[in-house]
């Protein structure tokens, strides 16, 4: 007994007296979107993950952050966001990419300044977007593949699963992958390292109205998020039924800050499947498809695919902690 807890004292010592780990430095390419004036409420998910992001700065360090899609109003919403949740003393560089996520091959600010950041030094890159600046960057500067560490993107899913939240009652398509597919085939082909972490993954971690009801508050931050969450709220009740959403684009994040909440299929192969559209349009459509069955493709991720209970508190309690930083 008492070896066990002379044991047990000098782990707990030995873990003490271990230098704290470096933060992980990360590039961010982002679809973000929040509060766009829009026809309806617009998605909110890359909001909260660079919020979240900007909590952990023992865990990662954001070197540059870069657009994909509404470009202007991305950028201007990234600069907006980092103005009240960047506490971390650094400046964070923000950089226009692909207007249309069309254009897989065409420099633009945010690939050229990623192949900047990629040639000093070797990185992840959270690509919570269509992929399409990620693809121009291993497209046309195949020499830095091997500095990217690793893609972490919301797509994929397993053969056959309908992406149906809420009540079941509405197919919806695999955005990401969907808006850019040519994007995805480029970055496979290269040979990077890919982590996939999207619907099935995701779907479990659920933002409803009590989540958020302590940033209804007349702080300017958070009564501006609010003001952006809610109505996404209420227009998830329109179209799946029930009053929140799902922060989809928390789960690549965790990957890279809260690994241990998560369970994934290693080393999975990965294929494009065309198939019958499964989201009542007509037609076939390309799906992003994992199996250990799939034996004629190179293509290999690492696939999330369930989140463990905890994370939805990490994400609920990082919104806490970034709202009371602005006190
Ligand atoms: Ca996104």
């Amino acid at each position: 007994m008492r070896l066990l807890v002379f044991c047990l004292l000098l782990t707990s010592f030995s873990a003490l007296a271990q230098p704290a780990a470096k933060p992980r430095r990360i590039w961010l390419d982002t679809d973000i979107m929040i509060g766009m004036k829009d026809k309806t409420a617009r998605e909110v998910d890359d909001a909260i993950a660079l919020i979240m992001a900007l909590q952990h700065p023992d865990k990662v360090e954001l070197v540059g952050i870069s657009t994909v899609t509404y470009a202007d109003y991305a950028y201007a919403v990234t600069q907006k966001l980092l103005g009240w949740y960047n506490q971390t003393g650094r400046r964070i560089p923000v950089y226009k990419g692909s207007d249309t996520a069309k254009d897989a091959g065409v420099e633009n600010d945010a690939t050229r300044a990623m192949a900047k950041a990629l040639r000093a030094e070797k990185m992840p890159i959270l690509a919570i977007g269509p992929v399409t600046n990620v693809a121009t960057l291993v497209k046309n500067h195949p020499e830095l593949i091997p500095q990217i560490e690793e893609v972490v993107v919301c797509a994929a899913r397993t053969p056959g699963l309908p992406f149906k939240p809420g009540l079941g009652k509405l197919s919806v398509g695999d955005y990401n992958f969907e808006t850019d597919p040519e994007s995805f085939r480029i970055l496979f082909e290269s040979g990077v390292k890919v982590v996939l972490s999207g619907y099935e993954c995701s779907v479990y971690t659920f933002l409803g109205k009590t989540d958020i009801d302590f940033l209804n508050n007349k702080h300017t931050a958070d009564k501006w998020v609010y003001d952006r969450l809610r109505p996404w709220q209420l227009f998830n009740q329109q179209l799946f039924g029930v009053d929140g959403f799902v922060p989809w684009d928390t789960t690549p994040l965790g990957y890279l800050t809260h690994p241990n909440y998560f369970t994934y299929y290693r080393d999975i192969p990965v294929r494009i499947n065309t198939r019958a559209n499964d989201t009542g349009e007509a037609g076939t459509k390309p799906y992003l498809e994992v199996s250990y069955d799939y034996r004629d493709t190179k293509w290999r991720a690492i696939y999330a695919y369930k989140t463990l209970p905890g994370f939805e508190e990490i994400v609920i309690d990082d919104l806490k902690k970034a709202s009371a930083r602005q006190r």
